[in-house]
């Protein structure tokens, strides 16, 4: 497999040279194989050919037909390919099966982004998330995998020595997973009280959020250095770089924009298409950052030639991982890089900025500061009798859609200032929205 070193470098032991392979059920999967294709980049193997399957579904055995398993096989011998990678994930079996008949290894895109991740995670949570990810992915596959991730080679209906490895592994691949969601759960419940008390601080929180590689991390930077004037140090700045997921673990900084309201900025995680399952499940603390934001800046890549599509993905993330979607606005960086000024679909605010030069951040941060200061949150509140007072501040700040007097308080529903959330938090109830819900629309 491919593996990094400390400095998150490839060790080039082998030259891989790779064959993709995609399965298309009824659907055109060319934007798909594009970005396996810089996934595969990005683990530093070599792409050499492409083969793409309409079917109507994967077949049990091997993924692809016989006939096409055929046709592979010849085109690895004559292209002298050592690897071939599936643009879906596989089972353990069809791993097995596909090494047998192709004679290379076989890999799936899950693997090739947890690897992708493996070698970027620098702090304790970003580790054991990934390992987890990795964990979970390998534990139903321990039969039957092929010579990618493990030698056991044993399978179904092997018995004797092979057999009990198995099971110890298995034992101890459970054993682990235990522990690393008992260490997760532990960091993230810090991750909670730190969240709580910038709830509790009244600071908004705004949150960078978007396709890998599209400019969040640099956008950060740029606006740390519209904000902070003389001030940003380098300690402040967040690593940007031309690669997929340069970032792992969230960043959060102070913004105090000159006339605005000050905010936290987030930056975090980069998205890609079929993110795998467990990953996300993995990175779910990192990932209700995003969700719990006041308001999320979309960034995209607007000299992308596949920005529709990246857009699609990041929004599909936010679907699985959101109920109520916080407020958004649609940011296209990179403008210097294009002259094209697409129209965008999305119906949220939009605007086109260049994390480079600098050019229309000042009007992201004003726009920023309307939808902080303009808005009101959905929300409901339960106060008890003897809380009179903190009904009157409710009552005078927000605008009260219904008073209810039920035995434990009156129960208040309907849009109240931000900071009142915070302020009377405790007396939020279970039927308030997300944050951002309910906050006034910007027009373009
Ligand atoms: N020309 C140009 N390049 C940009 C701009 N914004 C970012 N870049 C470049 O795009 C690349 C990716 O930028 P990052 O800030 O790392 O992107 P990201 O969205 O944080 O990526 P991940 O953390 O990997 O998800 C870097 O090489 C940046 O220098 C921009 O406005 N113009
Ligand atoms: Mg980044």
């Amino acid at each position: 497999m491919i593996r990094f070193n400390e400095n998150n470098e490839i060790l080039q032991e082998d030259e891989y040279r790779a064959i993709l392979v995609g399965i298309a059920l009824d659907e055109d999967i060319s934007h798909s194989m594009d970005e396996l294709e810089g996934l595969a980049e990005a683990a530093g193997v070599t792409v050499i050919g492409q083969m793409v399957q309409a079917r109507q579904r994967p077949e049990k055995a091997t993924c692809i037909g016989r006939g096409k398993l055929e046709e592979l096989a010849e085109l690895c011998g004559s292209m002298e390919a050592d690897t071939v990678i599936f643009n879906d994930e596989l089972s353990g079996v069809q791993m097995r099966n596909l090494e047998e008949a192709l004679n290379v290894r076989v890999i799936d895109r899950t693997i090739l982004i947890l690897d992708i991740f493996a070698g970027r995670a620098t702090s304790r949570e970003g580790k054991l998330q990934v390992e987890l990810a990795q964990l979970q992915y390998r534990m139903p596959r321990l039969t039957g995998f092929g010579r990618s991730l493990s030698r056991l080679g044993g399978g179904i209906g092997t018995r004797g020595p092979g057999e009990k490895k198995l099971e110890t592994d298995r034992r101890h691949i459970a054993g682990r997973i235990d522990d690393i969601r008992a260490e997760l759960k532990r960091l993230a419940s810090t991750r909670a009280l730190q969240r709580e008390e910038r709830i509790r601080s009244g600071i908004p929180v705004v949150a960078l959020m978007g396709y890998t590689n599209a400019g969040k991390s640099a956008l950060m930077n740029r606006i740390l250095e519209e904000t902070a004037g003389d001030e940003v140090t380098e300690m402040k700045t967040v690593a940007s770089k031309d690669m997929l997921f340069a970032t792992l673990d969230p960043q959060h900084r102070k913004i105090s924009p000159a006339g605005g309201t000050d905010f936290i900025l987030i930056d975090t995680v980069g998205f890609v298409s079929k993110l795998p399952h467990g990953l996300v499940e993995a990175f779910k603390s990192t990932l209700e950052e995003v969700r719990d934001a006041d308001l999320l800046l979309h960034v995209v890549d607007t000299s992308y030639e596949q920005r529709d599509f990246q857009i699609e993905v990041a929004q599909r993330v936010m679907d699985e991982i959101c109920g109520t979607r916080p407020e958004e606005i649609m940011v296209y960086n990179k403008m210097d890089l294009t002259e094209e000024r697409p129209l965008d679909a999305s119906g949220h605010d939009a605007l086109f900025v260049s994390a480079k030069t600098g050019r229309n951040v000042d009007e992201l941060l004003r726009r920023i500061d309307r939808v902080l200061t303009g808005g009101l949150v959905s929300a409901a509140f339960l106060v008890p009798y003897d809380k009179g007072a903190v009904t009157s501040a409710l009552c005078a700040g927000g605008q009260v859609e219904s008073m209810d007097y039920t035995e434990t308080g009156t129960v208040l529903r309907g849009r109240f200032r931000r900071e009142d959330l915070g302020r009377y938090r405790a007396y939020l109830t279970e039927e308030t929205a997300g944050p951002g819900e309910g906050q006034e629309t910007q027009t373009r």
